[in-house]
């Protein structure tokens, strides 16, 4: 009866700055997410468990009880399997033409054909270049960057020959013989992007759990077109490093001109946020005090990891940051980006500025966005906004006072050198070492979106805060760490108010180590790494530890939790995540459970073989709960290996 009368309740999010603009606005006519997803309901039942079948069009056919099949002989089975390769296709095609977008800039770069991006960190290129075997010695950043880039274009479009390089020199070699043995290694993403939608054309693959392997195929794809994004983009822009900032609605400035940037990529935001530092005098002519740029989604996370700049709201308030009235301009590039904003634009002053040709909104004001001429282009989407900021209407700008100081930018540099402060010669000991010792449980990465299916920021938030609690030390990325962001888990005051003993100590210990670089800051409960793209940082993290172990991934506790999962581009993270050995919490069921084979696929069977599983849990403190176990396990485990083979001068158990 409770849920019932929740599902009916627009109110549905625990962010204090959304509760104050719903409220606010409530009667006004305005549309969002919030008031379409109450129309919505009931939402299809064939649908949510991924028994509906439209890949043809004698479609749609749905498995009931009087219909056992489709039309065309596909069981159940068939078309849940079906249907999640072409999801995780989905993410995999996403984080893939993002990655694709940022190697064609760096090889604009390396080709010298554009003069407002270059080279930020040579050193880091050097890394990248190393690591892939490239030659370094005695060669030019030019000559090793192009040959990173023919290489990163490789990745894109080998037809077979050799396998994904950016795959196979990141993750532990176990991992890599447990894909071919699987047959699931691949060439490169685009090969897998079409063998698999041939795969899943009608009258195809009927078999699932073929089908499934390929899924994960695929979203191998996803973490190497991932990989590759951020790899090139820390060349591009500099590897991040801690930094201060506020989050949430009350960093817009009632006097200034406000530009939110929302999207992924940050060859756009990177350039805007620098034309608006060098317009402030142009902003002061129309009245304004000056500048202000804000981030939402993962283009936000990008620019607060390397720039500072405050973070707006995440996925789910994206519409009601526009409804304070305050925003001059939302400036978007790709991804997440809700075509409902361009209704509540026009309700207000605001101009949405969409600047990718494959990212429009119908109405939207287009500025068609070039690597080649970018401060130019910037500068023109910093003009409309200072141009919009005279047609703001006072009477309805309503900012509310909510934010919350952060540090964000923990790159896996960053992050090591925080280590190597304790440990200079093994950073990563500080990690197994408090793990070994019981001060830490383990580690959990938090990830994915928000989703009305549950309320907004609330299994984000409720989760983080019980497992921290719980001396489990959290790393964040995406609209999971727009969450802590905004409702102040990412600063020193959170160690102190959540923290166990344990996870307090340990944080102290890295305090205490790096009080010089850290400036008078002290660090936060959770470590935010990024955007999106960066779950691979995450991910890397994990390949540290098992090196440091010694073990294959599926060993080390470490598990990942997305509560509020939503986007195809989440699928595809959760699927390659398992495949790489970790536990996945997932809080919105995915459309999996109508087979009840390929669910058992999900949750059980791909632990036997990958070492890797789901958990689908929507109530957030069992959640916790599972999460917790599952950690706890994999510690116990790990010790008792490690005790067995000290006492019978072994190597450690290879078993999972
Ligand atoms: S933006 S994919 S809603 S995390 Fe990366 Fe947020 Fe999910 Fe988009």
């Amino acid at each position: 009866m409770a849920e019932k009368k929740k599902e009916k309740d627009r109110n549905r999010t625990i962010d204090p700055a959304a509760l104050e603009v719903l409220a606010k606005t409530e009667g006004s006519g305005v549309e969002t997410a919030y008031d379409r997803y109450l129309n919505m309901q009931p939402q299809c039942n064939y649908g949510n468990a991924g028994i509906c079948c439209t890949i043809c069009i004698q479609g749609p056919c749905r498995i009931t009880k009087k219909a056992s099949k489709g039309i065309c002989g596909a069981a159940g089975y068939t078309i849940v399997a079906r249907n999640l390769v072409r999801s995780v296709l989905g993410g995999t095609s996403a984080h893939s033409d993002h990655g694709l977008h940022t190697t064609l800039a760096l090889s604009a770069v390396a080709e010298g054909h554009v003069k407002d991006y270059g080279i930020t960190d040579p050193e880091k290129l050097k890394r990248v270049a190393e690591r892939m075997e490239i030659s370094t010695e005695g060669r030019s950043d030019q000559e090793i960057l192009k040959d990173l880039v023919d290489l990163a274009l490789e990745d894109f479009s080998r037809i077979n020959g050799k396998y994904s390089a950016w795959l196979e020199k990141t993750v532990v070699p176990e991992r890599i013989e447990k894909f071919i043995e699987c047959n699931i290694m691949p060439y490169s993403i685009h090969r897998t992007i079409a063998e698999s939608m041939a795969q899943t054309h009608m009258g195809m693959d009927a078999d699932p759990v073929n089908l499934v392997f390929q899924a994960l195929k695929a979203a191998l794809c996803d973490y190497t077109g991932m990989h590759i994004a951020t790899d090139l983009s820390d060349i591009l822009f500099g590897p991040p490093s801690p930094s201060a900032s506020e989050a949430n609605m009350g960093v817009l400035e009632e006097n200034m001109v406000n530009i939110a940037l929302h999207g992924h990529n940050p060859i756009l935001s990177e350039m805007v946020v620098k034309a608006a530092r060098e317009m402030q005098d142009e902003a002061k002519a129309v009245g304004a005090e000056g500048i202000k740029c804000m981030g939402i989604c993962c283009t936000g996370n990008e620019v607060l990891m390397r720039q500072g700049v405050a973070p707006l709201t995440n996925f789910l308030s994206q519409e009601l940051a526009i409804m304070t009235g305050a925003v001059d301009a939302m400036v978007v590039d790709v991804q997440c980006i809700m075509p409902g904003i361009q209704s509540v634009a026009e309700c207000y002053h605001t101009k949405i500025i969409t600047t990718i040709p494959n990212a429009k909104i119908p109405s939207s004001y287009y500025i068609d966005f070039d690597e080649k001429r970018a401060m130019e282009k910037a500068k023109e989407i910093v003009r409309v906004a200072i141009e919009n900021f005279k047609e703001r209407d006072p009477s309805k700008v309503h900012i509310p006072q909510v934010k919350n100081k952060l540090i964000a930018g923990f790159s896996l540099e960053a992050f090591e050198e925080l280590l190597a402060s304790v440990n200079p010669d093994e950073p990563y000991k500080v990690i197994t070492d408090a793990v070994e010792q019981g001060e830490l449980e383990g580690l959990v990465l938090f990830a994915g979106c928000n989703n009305l299916k549950v309320p907004h920021d609330e299994s984000h938030y409720t989760i983080a805060v019980e497992l921290a609690k719980n001396n489990i030390l959290p790393v964040a990325t995406g609209c999971a760490a727009g969450t802590y962001a905004k409702l102040g888990l990412l600063n020193s005051d959170a160690v102190e108010k959540y923290a166990g003993e344990g996870l307090k100590a340990f944080i102290n210990r890295l305090n205490e180590a790096n009080k010089e670089k850290l400036k008078g800051e002290k660090l936060p409960l959770i470590f935010h790494m990024g955007s999106c793209v960066d779950n691979t940082r995450a991910y890397d993290l994990m390949t540290a530890l098992a090196r440091q172990w010694k073990v294959d991934t599926p060993k080390v506790p470490y598990a990942a939790s997305a509560p509020e999962a939503m986007s195809e581009k989440a699928v595809s993270i959760g699927s390659w995540c398992v495949a790489l050995g970790m536990p996945v919490h997932v809080g919105v069921v995915p459309p999996i459970p109508g087979s009840p084979l390929v669910d058992g696929i999900a949750l059980q069977i791909a632990q036997d073989v990958y070492g890797g599983y789901f958990m689908w849990e929507e109530d957030p403190k069992e959640a916790s709960r599972k999460l917790l176990e599952a950690i706890r396990e994999r510690t116990w485990k790990l010790r008792v290996h490690k005790m067995a083979a000290e006492k019978y001068e072994t190597e450690l158990s290879a078993t999972w």
